[in-house]
């Protein structure tokens, strides 16, 4: 089945309304956000078929979360409503980092959320198996399991059950490091390496493994399918077993707000992949979904390229 399954937290997003200091703001615009929500609401305004997974709060957040995710076309049926935990946020504030590059500040109002709970014992409810069931493709980033320990020991269970199951794995590795702070990474670790497709930046495969070097990355992956290496603006390095390396050059773009260009990448990615494109011409349709989330100050595209 060509279907995609995005699992992780949702998070409502703040963002100072004016261009002011948060010490300053005293007026926020709403928007969503969540790594892997971002990937499955681009997923469905492209058309695919997907569903999400997660856990949200018994609050209007959560509402609208739900809602909006909907309205998108994505299945929600398998995220459940936690009647004691609220839905996470996190407030975004746009700025420019000293070397003129466009940089947002994040700060996560998160633990103790209801996809913080998220366990083993979640991927056993019927819905949630029965969605899973139907994955050809299950999509999840390292934020998710750096939520907690039980959300860790979730995510190792959803890596072995999916592959049991024989679909595809998807890790965008996604490296927050907040979420590690003071903790053992090797769950975020242990799941790139069960990945059967791993996504990630040059920066974060330095800080989580120590090397950017194709080379020494594919010795460590190379079990996987494909590693797409992404190296900052300049495009990515496809990485397969047995061929070799490929360079996808990336658009240039002014960014305007980069948060959630990645998740864009990775649904563009997807859903060419599910639509039987090659992999190359995939990472570019990604490329055009990523271009077309840096130049707005929300995490997604405003509009998605037209996928042929
Ligand atoms: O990739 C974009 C995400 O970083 C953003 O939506 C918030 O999920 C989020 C996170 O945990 O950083």
């Amino acid at each position: 089945p060509s279907r995609v399954v995005c699992v992780g937290e949702a998070l409502v997003v703040l963002t100072p309304t004016d261009d002011v200091p948060l010490a300053e703001a005293a007026t926020f615009t709403r928007s969503v956000g969540g790594a892997e929500l971002n990937v499955a609401l681009t997923l469905g305004h492209l058309g695919i078929d997907v569903a999400w997974v997660s856990r949200l709060g018994d609050d209007g957040f959560g509402e609208h979360v739900r809602a909006l995710a909907g309205s998108a076309g994505v299945d929600v049926s398998a995220v459940a409503t936690d009647p004691d935990r609220p839905t996470g946020l996190y407030v975004k504030v746009p700025g420019t980092a000293a070397d003129g590059t466009r940089r947002s500040r994040m700060h996560y109002y998160r633990s103790g959320s209801a996809a913080s709970a998220l366990s083993p014992e979640f991927l056993d409810e019927p819905a949630v198996a029965g969605v899973l069931a139907s994955a050809g493709t299950v999509h999840v980033s390292g934020i998710t399991p750096g939520l907690s320990d039980s959300a860790a020991r979730f995510c190792a269970e959803l890596a072995r059950r999916t592959r049991a199951a024989g679909a595809t794995l998807s890790v965008d590795l996604n490296h927050r490091p907040v979420l590690w702070r003071g903790r053992d990474d090797a769950p975020l670790r242990a799941l790139a390496e069960a990945a059967d497709e791993l996504l990630l930046g040059a920066d974060e495969a330095r800080a989580v493994f120590g090397t950017d070097d194709p080379a020494r990355l594919r010795a460590r992956f190379g079990h996987a399918r494909r590693v797409l290496l992404k190296q900052e603006e300049h495009g990515v390095l496809v990485l397969e077993p047995g061929e070799p390396d490929r360079h996808v050059p990336a658009l240039d773009v002014d960014v305007v707000e980069p948060v959630g260009a990645g998740d864009a990448f990775a649904a563009g990615y997807l859903a060419a992949r599910s639509r039987g494109a090659d992999p190359d011409d995939a990472v570019r349709f990604g490329h055009r979904c990523a271009a077309a989330a840096l130049v707005v100050r929300g995490d997604r595209p405003a509009h998605v390229p037209a996928l042929t």
